[in-house]
């Protein structure tokens, strides 16, 4: 059965446009619902078929469908800094999902604040440091819990009984109650549903249980055709999913000793329920449950009853999102003054995969997951039930909050107020939106890329050594992006044409990040840049132990030396040299942590896997570093700054296979790595 195609529903309804009024400056309360990983693919307004939405798909008949949203970046911290920043991930620094977001950074809720506004956030944030800008907050402490979940709170942890979503709703709906009536205010409600693993609420518990949902065309996508990685990746629904943990499929008894961790972690959610969630969720299941052991089925039966579960799962999570915004919606009904003077936005941090490609999860530049909802009611204000075809982008969404409260918007923001668009201006607009993913070799396997959307064609660059290619679509001809133009010779001039835009639109955000050529390293993770300076290499890492890694002639024993110098300015970790052996991925790592001053030596394996000593070094100036390894004596050793240390080594190889360098989440400058 195919899906059917995403229209633009409300484009088709005829309503009446509100008359004009000058949005910039009329400062209206800002009522901000967001969601966590809700495609466009499960809203009525945007052409889903599901049903999950009735509460969103009547707020877009009632205001404004953006119909050309998209993500910087799809990953949740990403999204997040870059809506409060008005920049793209490179700028404001949180490129990947463990970053640490710079809260003394400017950030929309801390000029609304300085205009006037009281600031609010309950909910998802997951930023890692605490909240600035905000005189209320109230977050899920990281991924936070579906069932019962703690918040943190300036005062600590807090715990609240109910399901996420609910107990959301409900300390949103507690803050406009006791809110000062007298200043304009923005509340940011952030839901943690619809993200994996997909825990309903008990409200949800119930529905789809009576049909058969629909499956896309590409759900035994056979990836040909397109950049190779597409196959190797983890996100496949019959390959990576986990029975228990994402599809919650009680255990049986010979199944319990070989538990993975992740289905480990789903007991333990089911620990934190009450009795009576428990036996409302336990009731919901078991019939399904025991039919599904019964009947066994094997093959693409079996990913087929997986899609069906998943999709359910993540739509009961959906239809609880949807609930949240009818009750905000109807607290406004009962609040008319509030109501009159406030724009309601319903958008998600970015979309998903709900097994288009036969994959879940997201980071791909795929529509599926690029592209964000986007949704804003003012009755009487905006118009009514109008598409805005426009492309538009999260780095938008600060200057539009800002513009519409009058709020000085600075300079040099990536984003542009959407306020003309709102207001049927005729303006020239951007011809393409730009995407950088980073989060490479982490979770699911995606690998880093760049790239852009115009209207008709998407070009992205994959541009890590290990893949270093292109891919070319024409979203017009072949809107499920199955077949890859990038060596076309047809389309030469149309790529050339593409890549030159891409060039022009990375100056024009000054994103220097996503170049990789410093030469000759083969495999490298977590490294954001890398190019020469000098007789060396200067490298940012965007995550813990980014690597360069180049293969050499297998060699039993081998020493090597580096000069680094630590260059960032942020918080500093570590940089160090690096050796990979012929078994598999493992790695030994010895080198310097720039700022505690030691002397570090990591072995996978080892006992202890890490030996450190102090050094005594200013911080700043550049330090030689060694490392040695002697397969036939297995020691490994690692000297600088006058200090060594040794161990024995752990790793079964039979030959050193590549070498290179590395560092956690800084910038710093390597010389060539000479053998000795
Ligand atoms: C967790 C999920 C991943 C998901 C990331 C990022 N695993 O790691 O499936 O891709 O979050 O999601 S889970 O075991 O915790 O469910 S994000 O929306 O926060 O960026
Ligand atoms: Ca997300």
């Amino acid at each position: 059965m195919a899906r059917a195609p995403i229209l633009f529903a409300v484009l088709c309804v005829v309503a009446p446009l509100a008359a004009q009024r000058a949005l910039s400056g009329s400062r209206p309360n800002i009522l901000f619902v967001f969601s966590d990983d809700h495609a466009c693919q499960a809203i009525g307004a945007y052409g889903s078929a599901f049903g999950a939405t009735p509460h969103i798909d009547r707020m877009a008949a009632d205001g404004v469908l953006f119909a050309g949203n998209y993500c910087g970046n799809a990953l949740c911290g990403p999204s997040r800094a870059s809506i409060l920043t008005g920049l793209h991930s490179h700028a404001n620094g949180f490129c990947r999902n463990g970053n640490v977001f710079d809260g003394n950074q400017t950030t929309f809720p801390k000029l609304l604040q300085q205009a006037g506004y009281q600031t609010a956030i309950v909910g998802k944030w997951h930023l890692e440091t605490d909240p600035t800008g905000f005189d209320h907050w109230l977050v899920l402490p990281d991924q936070g819990q579906y069932y019962n979940p703690d918040f943190l709170t300036k005062d600590g942890l807090v715990r609240h009984e109910g399901h996420a979503t609910n107990v959301t709703t409900r300390l949103a709906i507690e803050w406009l109650e006791r809110r000062d009536p007298q200043k304009p205010f923005v509340l940011m409600c952030q839901h943690k549903a619809p993200h994996r693993n997909w825990l309903p609420a008990p409200e949800e518990l119930g529905l789809f249980r009576d049909r058969d949902l629909p499956e896309p065309a590409t759900l035994f996508d056979d990836h040909a055709g397109r950049m190779p990685a597409r196959g190797a990746t983890e996100m496949e629904i019959a390959r990576h999913m986990t029975l228990h943990y994402d599809l919650m499929v009680p255990p049986t008894e010979a199944e319990r000793p070989t538990l993975s961790s992740l289905d480990r972690a789903w007991m333990s959610q089911r620990a934190r329920m009450t009795e009576a969630q428990r036996a409302a969720w336990d009731a919901a299941f078991a019939a399904e449950d025991e039919a599904f052991r019964r009947e066994n089925p094997q093959g693409k039966q079996l990913v087929r009853w997986m899609y069906q579960r998943y999709l359910k799962n993540y739509l009961r999570c959906v239809a609880g999102v949807d609930r949240s915004v009818g009750e905000l919606r109807a607290w406004l009904d009962r609040h008319p003054d509030v109501k009159a003077n406030t724009i309601v936005i319903y958008a998600s941090d970015q979309g998903f995969f709900l097994g288009e490609h036969g994959y879940y999860d997201k980071r791909w530049m795929d529509e599926e997951c690029f592209r964000m909802p986007l949704v804003m009611q003012w009755p009487g204000v905006l118009d009514q039930g109008r598409a805005v075809p426009q492309l538009t982008q999260n780095i938008d969404f600060a200057p539009t909050f800002l513009d519409l409260a009058g709020a000085p918007v600075p300079k040099g923001l990536h984003g542009t107020s959407l306020v003309p668009l709102l207001e049927r201006r005729d303006v020239a607009w951007r011809d393409a939106v730009y995407y950088h993913y980073y989060e490479s070799q982490a979770t699911h396997r995606v690998p880093a890329m760049f790239g852009l959307r115009t209207a008709t064609h998407k070009l992205v660059r994959y541009y890590e050594p290990e893949w270093n290619c292109w891919e070319l679509f024409d979203l017009r001809a072949d809107p499920d992006e199955r077949q890859n133009l990038a060596a076309d010779p047809a389309q030469r001039e149309l790529l050339a044409s593409l890549q030159q835009r891409l060039v022009a639109l990375r100056t024009q955000y000054g994103d220097d990040t996503g170049e990789i050529a410093a030469g000759g390293f083969q495999h490298t993770a977590g490294i954001a840049r890398a190019v020469r300076d000098g007789d060396g290499v200067r490298v940012w890492a965007n995550a813990q132990s980014g690597f360069l890694l180049r293969t050499i002639e297998p060699v039993a024993k081998a020493a090597w030396t580096t000069t680094m110098r630590s260059l960032a300015a942020r918080p500093l970790r570590n940089g160090f040299l690096v050796v990979r052996g012929d078994q598999g991925k493992e790695a030994v790592r010895g080198g310097i942590e720039f700022g505690a001053r030691k002397l570090v030596l990591l072995m996978p394996g080892g006992t202890p896997a890490r030996l450190e000593a102090p050094i005594e070094w200013d911080g700043a100036s550049a330090v030689e570093l060694q490392l040695a390894v002697d397969l036939a004596a297995g020691t490994v050793a690692v000297a600088a700054a006058g200090q060594r240390l040794e161990a024995k080594l752990v790793p079964r190889w039979k030959a050193i296979a590549a070498v290179g360098m590395g560092a956690s989440n800084t910038e710093t400058w390597f010389a060539d790595i000479v053998a000795r």
